[in-house]
């Protein structure tokens, strides 16, 4: 620390003697040859800063192409009319780059002090004030127009065709759940969230002695973790909530994202047009996965926070499905009419193995350990 500070006070004294110094030249050759002769080299540095800005530019432009999403193709229709916003607003915020970068410039080079000419005064001018208000508030509300109805439409009723998930964030990790065959999803109840057997704290109703009416929507209900499967070509609607803090479903392949918020569940819609085999072919990558990232600061695992969306065919789809067991015989294994054992593992993937068998569904779960 004090070797830095020494540093900086050196450079800042050495600055000050080259200052001093340049002052004494030009009191020797006198201050107005001295002035003019330090002109043209900022002239000449100015141009010098343009080109080499503008190479570097273009050399960071070629450098980092590669590394960012722009070079493949958005895997949702709603994603590729986000990529055309951003291709517009970049060709225009571009364009406009280049060109105020060269008058800047160019015009600090070419209007140097010169014998040949006097300033003109020039303080103000309504026509210019006007044009240069007009067209960028004009271009801006045209981008933000564009933008909000395309945000409407991703964040509307979804299509009569689409199938629905919910998805549950947690530290650290996705839960997925499905309404089964009912098509509807099961009351919760935060006070049954058990770890191990009802992660997300179904409300099974005829076991819980807490709600006398009897609702066993939540039975038929499918509960998956960390990998969700979704149809290509079919509209998905995700029903986004939190079992702790704030989190953020990431779709950086799809190009859009949802605040996952406790208590208030936020909604949005897309259609996968690539299945993930597909997506393998298209990026070169054989072990490409749609990724949901975690994008809200979530704690300390939070980098670590990743779940995956597998999108298949309408067949493979169905039978994936077909091999699912509702979360309800995860928790009360003896009223599954299948009654295989081992049970398939429901909830927290790490403590799943630990469904009691002989549980008796007249008892409550576990209280929660949230
Ligand atoms: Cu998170």
């Amino acid at each position: 620390m004090i070797f830095v500070i020494t540093v900086v006070i050196l450079v800042f004294l050495i600055i000050f003697q080259i200052a001093k110094a340049s002052e004494y030249v030009a009191v020797l050759k006198g201050e107005d040859r001295a002035r003019k002769e330090n002109n043209k080299i900022n002239g000449f540095f100015m141009i010098a800063f343009l080109i080499a800005g503008l190479i570097g530019v273009y050399w960071c432009n070629t450098l980092l192409i590669d590394k960012t999403l722009l070079v493949h193709p958005s895997a949702s229709l709603q994603g590729e009319k986000v990529d055309s916003m951003l291709l517009v607003t970049l060709t225009i915020t571009g364009i406009v780059f280049v060109i105020t970068q060269i008058a800047l410039f160019w015009f600090a080079f070419k209007y140097q002090e010169s014998e040949k000419r006097k300033p003109f005064y020039f303080p103000h001018n309504n026509t210019m004030e006007i044009i240069w208000t007009v067209i960028p508030a004009i271009a801006l509300t045209v981008l933000v127009v564009i933008g909000l109805r395309n945000w409407f439409s991703f964040t509307s009723d979804a299509p009569k065709d689409a199938m629905v998930v919910e998805v549950t964030g947690k530290q650290f990790g996705w839960i997925f759940r499905y309404p089964g065959e009912d098509g509807v999803f099961g009351k919760k109840y935060f006070r049954m969230i058990d770890p191990a057997t009802n992660s997300l704290g179904l409300n099974w109703r005829d076991s819980s002695g807490i709600n006398v009416k009897d609702d066993i929507s939540a039975h038929d209900d499918i509960v998956q973790e960390q990998t969700m499967y979704a149809v290509k070509n079919k509209p998905l609607k995700l029903i986004i909530g939190s079992r702790d803090v704030v989190h953020d479903v990431g779709l950086s392949w799809f190009r859009l994202k949802m605040d996952a918020v406790p208590g208030t569940p936020t909604t949005l819609w897309f259609t996968p047009i690539y299945t993930t085999k597909e997506m393998k072919e298209k990026t070169g990558n054989p072990n490409f996965v749609y990724e949901i990232s975690c994008d809200q600061m979530c704690g300390n695992s939070h980098y670590s926070m990743k779940g995956i969306i597998e999108v298949v065919s309408q067949a493979e789809y169905d039978e994936w499905m077909a091999k699912q067991k509702p979360a309800y015989y995860g928790a009360f294994p003896e009223k599954d009419p299948a009654t295989i054992k081992p049970v398939t593992p429901v909830g927290d993937s790490t403590k799943a193995v630990a469904v009691k068998v002989n549980q008796n569904e007249k008892q409550l779960p576990k209280k929660a350990k949230i």
